[in-house]
């Protein structure tokens, strides 16, 4: 009993974290952060000078996390003021513009420069990094398409989302993704995780069982919004079932999750005309 207790005294202690955005000048970096944190979008774009920061409590599972928040500018120009505050990040939200090729084709060298930064004692194995393929609100102007972002994030064990910090699609998905990713990291004494890629699943298919278990109802598993049409609820359903099929994946608790899933589509389509 009370070593119980002693132990959920300890799971609701806070965490403080660190950590950074990156990515090149006007991909979206200080607004997918101001919608997160403010709710708010603001089309005029201005610069950040070197760095902003900002600190925001979130809780994850019993936790409160503390989260210290490192904007920074994308401008060649502020490398000087960049580079001192690569060190001791346990997260990175690394940022392109879906529109832009050259932004992400500069996701590399963002990686060397904090690397470089790092020095000798510092480790990017142990650092959460997801990469926000942003602006999906334009569709028109985008030239780098889902497959080839999602690659590059998910080979390197990295997570990746299509956010809009417009109109705010991805945004809450990837925060607490990336938050539960770093507090796993926390939790596992500053390690991350074992990658999906050497454990013959993705990350992608791990978070989604995680999602999925702890899930509030059939709406909430199949990540559409209550009221959603016949067409979004079979679209949702099919991009898990994919996911999921227990013939496919063989990350722990598959078969469950993928059985959950069509029990909510079940569930839902009754009630749908
Ligand atoms: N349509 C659209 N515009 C966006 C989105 N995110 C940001 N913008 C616009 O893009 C411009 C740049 O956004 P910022 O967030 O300031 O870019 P940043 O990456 O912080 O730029 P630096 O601070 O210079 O490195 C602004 O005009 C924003 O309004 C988005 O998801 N969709
Ligand atoms: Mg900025």
């Amino acid at each position: 009993m009370e070593t119980n207790l002693q132990k959920r005294r300890e799971n609701k202690k806070s965490m403080r974290v660190k950590v950074i955005s990156l990515g090149n000048a006007e991909v979206g970096k200080s607004c997918i952060i101001k919608r997160y944190c403010e709710k708010r979008f603001v089309p005029k774009y201005m610069a950040t000078i070197g760095i902003d920061y900002g600190v925001t409590k979130v809780q994850v599972r019993d936790r409160e996390m503390k989260v210290n928040i490192f904007d920074m500018a994308g401008h060649q120009f502020f490398y000087e003021v960049r580079n001192e505050f690569y060190k001791d990040s346990q997260g990175v939200i690394l940022v392109y513009d879906v529109g832009q090729k050259e932004s992400f084709d500069a996701l590399d060298s963002w990686l060397a420069e904090m690397k470089q930064e790092m020095g000798s004692h510092g480790n990017m194995e142990n650092i959460v990094f997801t990469v926000c393929a942003n602006k999906i609100d334009l569709p028109k102007r985008r030239v780098v398409d889902e497959s080839e972002g999602r690659l590059w994030a998910e080979s390197r064990g990295f997570h990746y989302f299509e956010t809009s910090a417009q109109s705010g699609e991805g945004i809450g998905e990837m925060f607490q993704t990336f938050f539960s990713s770093i507090a796993d990291l926390c939790e596992n004494g500053g390690r991350r995780p074992l990658s999906g890629v050497s454990v013959g699943f993705t990350r992608e298919q791990a978070d989604t069982i995680r999602r999925i278990r702890s899930s509030k109802d059939s709406w909430d598993m199949l990540g559409v919004k209550p009221g959603a049409t016949r067409e979004e609820v079979n679209k949702a359903y099919r991009k898990l079932a994919v996911l999921l099929h227990p013939d496919k994946c063989v990350a722990p608790g598959s078969e469950d999750a993928f059985k959950a899933v069509v029990n909510a589509r079940t569930a839902l389509l009754k009630n749908i005309k």
